[in-house]
Order: structure tokens, then sequence, then C-alpha cells
């Protein structure tokens, strides 16, 4: 099957949700940051469009700066341990999501299976549509960024990322690479496509680091 590759399972939620709506007190006391506004509905936002993939032969690949490369299937990697947390979305367009429950693999999990080396402390995501975007590893191993699989008891819709995207809930949502393919752990920092474009690398919403 190509497309979608939607499979209308249930996903399972192990343990309890954790809450993470909290985080923006690291901030100040404004939950919606600057210049945004809340909305009920989860706008979709690709740079161009939804890529078809095959289930059967997706692969979720860790490369770079590790002692041992990964490389997962589709069902391999749903059936890694997993969290489900209530997050906030931040889009850089302006709106902001709150209450997302995302279930997936803890980045911190993934650095810990792939060894990853002293050296690295830089990440870049790449996606299957040619997206890639870039984080300091300190960054990605906090709590909260997760590998998502499945939103709100469901599979992760294609339109927002399904099979697996990346969700970075202290910063926009344009380091949360949807369609994650890949994960490669660098020395030297890489700009991924919105930050090479004049999207700020830091991306912090309280701080309204909208641009670079
Ligand atoms: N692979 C990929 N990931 C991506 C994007 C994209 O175009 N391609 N857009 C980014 C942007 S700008 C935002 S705001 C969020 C949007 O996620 P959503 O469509 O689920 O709302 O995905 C981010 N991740
Ligand atoms: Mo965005």
């Amino acid at each position: 099957m190509t497309g979608s590759g939607a499979t209308d399972a249930d996903v399972a939620i192990e343990g309890d949700v954790e809450d993470l709506t909290g985080l923006y007190r690291e901030h100040g006391d404004q939950r919606l940051p600057p210049g945004q506004r809340e909305t009920d509905r989860f706008p979709v936002l690709s740079k161009s469009g939804t890529p078809a993939w095959d289930p059967e032969s997706f692969r979720f690949e860790v490369w770079g700066s590790v002692d041992d490369s990964l490389s997962y299937s589709l069902d391999e990697f749903r059936d890694l341990p997993s969290v489900t947390q209530r997050q906030d979305f931040h889009c850089v367009t302006g709106w902001s999501k709150f209450d997302c429950e995302f279930t997936g693999v803890e980045f911190a999990d993934i650095v810990e299976r792939a060894g990853v080396r002293e050296d690295a402390e830089h990440v870049l995501f790449h996606a299957l549509d040619g997206y890639t975007t870039n984080l300091p590893l300190d960054e990605c191993a906090r709590e909260g960024v997760l590998f998502a699989f499945g939103y709100d008891g469901d599979e992760l819709p294609a339109d927002h990322g399904g099979p697996i995207r990346v969700v970075t809930p202290h910063t926009y949502a344009y380091k949360g690479a949807k369609w994650v393919s890949g994960v490669e752990f660098l020395a030297e920092k890489e700009l991924g496509y919105w930050e090479k474009r004049g999207y700020s690398d830091a991306a912090n919403p309280w701080n309204e680091e909208r641009y670079g």
C-alpha cells in the first residue's frame, strides 16, 4: 500500500498522560507566547504537500556521530517504549494549539540506543518531503521532544506528519520535522530548510525568535 499508509489502528497509551503544558513557566507567566493567537483547529502547514510513503519499506534511520547506526521498520519503531504527553504547539505563522496529545518515542531514548558520541553537539532531522531542520543536541534531549506516531489516541494523521513526526514544544513547530525518516548526529552545525531561508535557528516562541 502506498499513499497515506494509514492503517486506522488505535495507538496504545502506555502509562499516564504526562502534562507538559506548563513548560512556558520557564519563560514567564504567559502560556500563549507573544504575538500568537490560540486556535482550536489543527491547521496543516507543509512546504510541498504530504509525501507518499509505503509502510512496508519505510525505515526510520539514525546515523552520524553514533556508536551504533539504527534502522527500524515502522512496526519495530512503534514497538519501542513510548510515552504520551499533553503539549502545546506553536506555529511561527502565529497560531498556537493547546493540549495536543502526542504518543511517541522520546528523543533521549534514541540517543541512548544509538550511543551518541561525545563530539556530537548538533542534530539534523531529515524528512520524506526533503525537509530538514536542525537543533542543538542538548535541546533535543529535553523532556517533550518526541518522535510521535500517535495523536489523540489514534495514528498520527498523514497531513500532520504520519507515520512519524518530531514534536518540539519548547520551540516553534518548524523545528519538528513531519514524516521524519532520518536523524543525523553532527559535530558541526548544519542549518535546515527554514533556518537557511532566514527563520530563527533558536526559534523560542516566548522570546518571539521568528527570524534569524
Ligand atoms: N517534513 C516537514 N516537516 C515540517 C514542515 C514541512 O513542510 N515538512 N513544516 C513545518 C512547519 S512550518 C510547521 S508549523 C509544522 C506544521 O505541522 P502541522 O502541519 O501538523 O500543523 O510542521 C513543520 N514540519
Ligand atoms: Mo510553521
